[in-house]
């Protein structure tokens, strides 16, 4: 079978999954917001992470079924919480191919319809690269996602080819510090500087900030101390399935 044929098959087979990585509020130490991240559960090559099969479904188009498996997933999932009095606003990640899809926006606002789900739950995050690709059309699809409720991160920020210019052009609500900077701030000063300097940018722009990649309590306690808003990492948790991040959340609480 091609690799194009399984990842077919995979999404009609129920072989993807949907774990989810809690990010947790430093000032309150509370949970309401995860990410949603994809895992292939491939029945004879095992696990396949979608660094291997992401950018394979960008080259052929069969990015759009798999974006559209993630987007109703989170987003019954959501409901799913919501209905047991689980309240977690719930992110998805949407790569350069699927951000210039005009039909994203409609895709999406008919998915919340039909979950019932209002759109401030549903979170969207983009690399600098994938709106570098094709500024112009990327703003006009952020700017309708946005219309419709939905809220934008800026995912590995300080890594990609970008320019700041495009940062206030854009509907931005948060930005991702990178986890090469946060994992590195223990060692190099370098890194703290950037992290610091990247808490204090989204904060004099209106926004919030996540530090992806916290991997020990030192680092926690720094990123509180220097105000940054959210903390994702696996000191916290590892992204897991839903139902042991419901087990998570009880432990956490
Ligand atoms: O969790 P993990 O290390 O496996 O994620 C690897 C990469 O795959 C990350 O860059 C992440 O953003 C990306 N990724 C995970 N889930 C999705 C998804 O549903 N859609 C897209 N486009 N990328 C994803
Ligand atoms: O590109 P994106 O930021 O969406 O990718 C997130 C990736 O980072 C996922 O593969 C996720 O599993 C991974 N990740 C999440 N927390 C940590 C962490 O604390 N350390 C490391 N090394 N990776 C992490
Ligand atoms: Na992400
Ligand atoms: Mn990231």
């Amino acid at each position: 079978l091609s690799l194009m044929s399984e990842l077919r098959q995979a999404v009609e087979h129920d072989q993807l999954m949907l774990y989810y990585q809690p990010k947790v509020d430093l000032a309150t130490h509370t949970v309401k917001f995860v990410e949603a991240l994809v895992r292939w559960d491939h029945p004879t090559r095992g696990y396949v992470s979608p660094d291997q099969f992401i950018p394979f479904a960008e080259q052929t188009g069969y990015i759009k079924a798999i974006s559209h498996w993630v987007a109703e997933q989170a987003i019954r999932q959501c409901a799913a919480w919501r209905a047991e009095g689980i309240e977690l606003a719930v992110s998805v990640n949407v790569s350069a191919r699927e951000l210039i899809q005009s039909s994203l926006p409609d895709t999406f606002s008919a998915l919340l319809k039909k979950y019932g789900v209002p759109a401030e739950m549903l979170w969207i995050e983009i690399t600098e690269s994938a709106i570098m690709d094709d500024p112009n059309h990327a703003i006009q699809t952020l700017d309708r996602l946005h219309a419709l409720g939905i809220r934008l991160a800026i995912d590995d920020f300080g890594t990609g080819y970008s320019s700041l210019s495009y940062l206030k052009r854009m509907p931005v609500d948060e930005l991702k510090i990178d986890k090469s900077f946060v994992m590195g701030m223990v060692l190099h000063r370098d890194d703290e500087t950037i992290v610091r300097s990247t808490i204090d940018l989204a904060h004099n722009m209106g926004l919030k900030v996540v530090a992806e990649g916290v991997e020990s309590e030192f680092v926690m306690r720094r990123l509180a101390e220097l105000r940054c808003d959210l903390a994702q990492g696996f000191h916290l948790s590892r992204p897991l399935p839903p139902s042991k991040l419901e087990d998570w959340l009880r432990e956490w609480r």
